[in-house]
């Protein structure tokens, strides 16, 4: 009595069932189209039993093309025929095991997602190392200029990846959503390096450019490695499209963006609206193109950034980055580029400081809801906590103060936005943010 795994798995929703009644040595890996089509009854007890998802469903809409060929053996096909639609206990010879989670490692360190050889080379990836035991192999989808993916965790790169790319373009991927209910996609940066924006700020050498999406997506250029974007998708099947435009100078360009697809019903997707999404007490957020030595604030943003309150946490302390001492810092410690929104950064330079409030920051800010540099001491007697920040100094007090200071928020949710104009006339040298936040703990008396 052997142990075959039949396999289907798609988006990564997959099915493994384990037939351990009446597998024989003949059996092989089965696909989703080899289970629909070598075995119906298979298929429809195993669609009756899962009634209510529609998992079947989507595969039927999504992937019309199964493979008709059969690889079960005859004899276990037959033992399959032999038990009538709806009889449970056909179910009891197989362990259903629905996996919600069949990502991979890869034997290159990419995502793959987990598919039987055969599937992969179907579906466009490339196999590379084992998975489900064995029985799977760890299948990486990667896209390149003017190709399309319906696949979860699929990497977009420049022509020629890894070697660096400078030419004139526009490079794109088209993504379909992998299951209908799909809601989000996560773009992360493994790689993005393309040219900074012009004189004004404004990204008009090279552009990295979302469209299709249901939340305003700004256009970002420069260095974004290590950062991340999610965008919100519509309930229809329209693709959301990635471009990436090269008309800058001469530059080793070069990016890799993977791109995931997260489902309406995922507790870890971003609340809809925030662009950047954080988990955990604490972390660090930069603004997109944001650089010590190199950043260059980019102009006409509009985002918000939001932060998970993990549970006994009901504030948020934000701090500026340190910029240590590796990486070019200004010896001046009050020309710290870490927060540098408006005012003249650059040496020889006018700073302003810190601004605060709707009359000060009228061009480049950002707002944190009720930010307050005093802590856990709420303002008394009708002083007024700030929402709009700016200057080239993080002080929540403004008034031109030159000296850098952590700023709480126990507003909720967790959300900064972000705000830049068309212009930087009169502005020199400023960055953008870099924030560490730390979560805060509740008091006794915030926790009731
Ligand atoms: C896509 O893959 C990621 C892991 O790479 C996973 O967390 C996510 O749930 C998958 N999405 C779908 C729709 O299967
Ligand atoms: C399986 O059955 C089909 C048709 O019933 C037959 O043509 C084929 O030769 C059989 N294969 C084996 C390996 O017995
Ligand atoms: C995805 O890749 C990262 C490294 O790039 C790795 O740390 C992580 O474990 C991988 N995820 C899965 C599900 O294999
Ligand atoms: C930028 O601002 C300056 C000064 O306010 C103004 O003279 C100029 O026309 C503006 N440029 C653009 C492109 O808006
Ligand atoms: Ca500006």
């Amino acid at each position: 009595m052997s142990h075959k795994i039949i396999f289907a798995g798609f988006c990564i929703l997959g099915v493994i069932v384990v037939a351990s009644a009446f597998g024989t040595p003949e059996d092989e890996l089965l696909t989703e189209g080899d289970l629909l089509h070598g075995s119906s009854s298979l298929a429809s007890h195993v669609r009756s039993k899962r009634q209510g998802n529609s998992f079947w469903g989507n595969l039927f809409n999504f992937e019309p093309k199964p493979r008709p060929e059969r690889r079960i053996s005859n004899h276990t096909l037959s033992k399959l025929q032999q038990y009538p639609e709806r009889d449970n206990r056909f179910l009891s010879l197989f362990t259903v095991v629905r996996f919600n989670n069949e990502a991979c490692m890869s034997a290159s360190g990419d995502n793959g997602t987990c598919f039987p050889q055969a599937e992969c080379v179907r579906r466009g990836g490339a196999t590379n190392g084992k998975c489900a035991q064995g029985y799977g192999s760890c299948c990486v989808f990667s896209k390149s200029c003017g190709a399309s993916t319906s696949q979860n965790c699929t990497y977009f790169t420049h022509n020629g990846y890894p070697t660096s790319f400078d030419g004139t373009g526009s490079c794109q991927l088209t993504v379909y959503k992998c299951a209908p209910d799909i809601c989000q996609l996560k773009l992360e940066f493994e790689s993005f390096n393309i040219a900074q924006p012009g004189i004004n700020g404004v990204c008009n050498n090279d552009q990295f450019i979302v469209s299709g999406t249901t939340n305003a997506v700004p256009i970002i250029c420069g260095i974004n490695t290590g950062n991340h974007m999610y965008v919100d998708v519509g309930n229809d099947n329209s693709p959301v499209t990635l471009s990436v435009i090269t008309s800058g100078p001469t530059l080793s360009r070069s990016w890799k963006i993977k791109v995931t697809q997260i489902r309406c019903t995922e507790a870890y997707r971003a609340p809809e609206g925030c662009l950047q999404y954080f988990r955990g007490v604490s972390g660090v957020i930069r603004s997109y193109n944001f650089d010590f030595v190199s950043g260059q604030q980019l102009s006409n943003q509009d985002y918000t950034t939001c932060i998970r309150q993990e549970r006994n946490f009901c504030g948020i302390r934000y701090t500026a980055c340190s910029e240590g001492s590796a990486d070019g810092a200004d010896p001046t410690p009050v020309r710290s580029r870490a927060f540098s929104l408006t005012g003249q950064l650059a040496q020889g330079g006018t700073l302003v400081g810190a601004l605060t409030g709707s009359t000060n920051c009228i061009t480049d800010w950002v707002t944190i809801p009720c930010a307050t540099n005093t802590g856990r001491i709420m303002q008394m007697g009708g002083a007024v906590c700030q929402d709009r920040l700016c200057g080239d100094i993080f002080n929540s007090e403004g008034g031109g103060a030159m000296n850098q200071v952590p700023v709480y928020s126990y507003a909720k949710p967790f959300r900064i936005t972000y705000h830049t104009d068309p212009n930087e006339t009169g502005d020199s040298g400023n960055r953008g943010f870099c924030l560490n936040y730390i979560q805060q703990p509740c008091t006794p008396q915030q926790r009731k």
